[in-house]
């Protein structure tokens, strides 16, 4: 059986990615419909070597579809999703819009595949720096328990889209020309100030909250419960920018509820864990970088070590591809286990 498809935000970088998936993957597809803002409706994509037009983004656009992939901001979800909905389609939305309502599963299906049979028309992918932590975190808490999670995350441009990448690109040059540098987006667009990211460090992704988290720090908190399934999991996360384009890295400390867990338990956990490849052989120096993971669907685990003074604690470095695992990837396995469940 084939299905028709409608992937909105088909332009952006998460689109494109998406549409690099589906041709991977080798996606049952009938129709493939590829939607955006109206700036960019009339572009021109390949997809299989078939040439499509983009079309804006309608309600009357979701007409027979079956799966609508949405990676066009917020904004655009919260117009269309529950129209795409009425319309007979099952959207997986790529966006924060929908991910901690009752009622929508929040998945990542080595994890939670099976919170996706529970939906009402939406299914929400996580955020890339949720996606990557839970899932290296999933065979740990069902083997050893989990108490504890902080993390800090090392996270690349691109996760601010296309523009940010720019942004990095134009100050490195400005830098290295011994130039003045132009900061017009990071850390967050549309805010009061901006800061260059070229050679620098920025501790802030996404708007403060009114607890002093960063909205990302706050995704990272939330939706890592809802994933896990444990509200009653401690979690803490700081989030910083760094100068590069691709893959999210991250230091997790955890916590476990059992005594006498080893650092070779947890390697021989991860070897066999679903998505995970293992990459830590400090004698040889080996471990993940972001350059390591980018254009890879896995999650990359290294530096397993454990801490000095608390017993039951764990340091580990986590890093993933933020546009393929961390968004594209995730979204497209979540359209295959709705497909191979029969849970459209
Ligand atoms: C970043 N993690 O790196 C963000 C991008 O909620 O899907 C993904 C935003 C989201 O800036």
């Amino acid at each position: 059986k084939k299905y028709n498809v409608a992937v909105v935000g088909a332009t952006g970088a998460v689109g494109k990615k998406i549409l690099e998936t589906l041709e991977k993957k080798d996606f049952p597809i009938e129709n493939l419909k590829l939607l955006s803002s109206s700036r960019s409706a009339g572009t021109k994509m390949k997809f299989n070597g078939k040439v499509y037009t983009v079309e804006e983004a309608k309600p009357e656009r979701f007409e027979g579809i079956d799966i609508a992939l949405f990676s066009a901001g917020g904004s655009v979800s919260k117009a269309l999703a529950h129209e795409a909905v009425a319309k007979g389609a099952v959207v997986v939305d790529n966006t924060s819009a929908f991910r901690m309502e009752h009622g929508v599963p929040l998945v990542v299906p080595e994890v939670n595949e099976a919170d996706i049979k529970e939906h009402k028309g939406i299914i929400a992918n996580p955020n890339c720096s949720t996606i990557q932590m839970v899932a290296a975190l999933k065979p740990i808490q069902d083997k050893f328990d989990l108490k504890r999670v902080i993390v800090s995350t090392y996270q690349a441009v691109s996760g601010a889209g296309a523009e940010a990448v720019e942004e990095l690109k134009d100050q490195s040059q400005a830098f290295l020309n011994g130039e003045d540098l132009t900061s017009e987006l990071l850390p967050v667009k549309g805010e009061d100030k901006h800061y260059p990211i070229a050679f620098n460090a920025l501790p802030q992704i996404d708007v403060f909250q009114e607890n002093g988290y960063t909205f990302e720090e706050m995704k990272m908190i939330n939706e890592t419960k809802k994933i896990l399934h444990t509200q009653e999991l401690s979690v803490a996360a700081t989030c910083v920018r760094l100068p590069f384009f691709t893959s999210h890295a991250e230091s997790v400390y955890i916590e476990v509820g059992q005594d006498n867990v080893t650092v070779e338990d947890l390697h021989k956990l991860l070897e066999e864990a679903p998505g995970i490849t293992l990459m830590d052989d400090p004698a040889n120096q080996v471990y993940p970088t972001p350059l390591d993971a980018a254009g890879h669907p896995d999650v990359f685990v290294g530096r397993i070590r454990r801490d000095l003074d608390q017993g039951n604690g764990f340091h580990m470095w986590v890093v993933s591809d933020n546009l393929l695992k961390g968004a594209a990837w995730n979204s497209v396995q979540i359209a295959e286990s709705l497909i191979n469940h029969n849970w459209l």
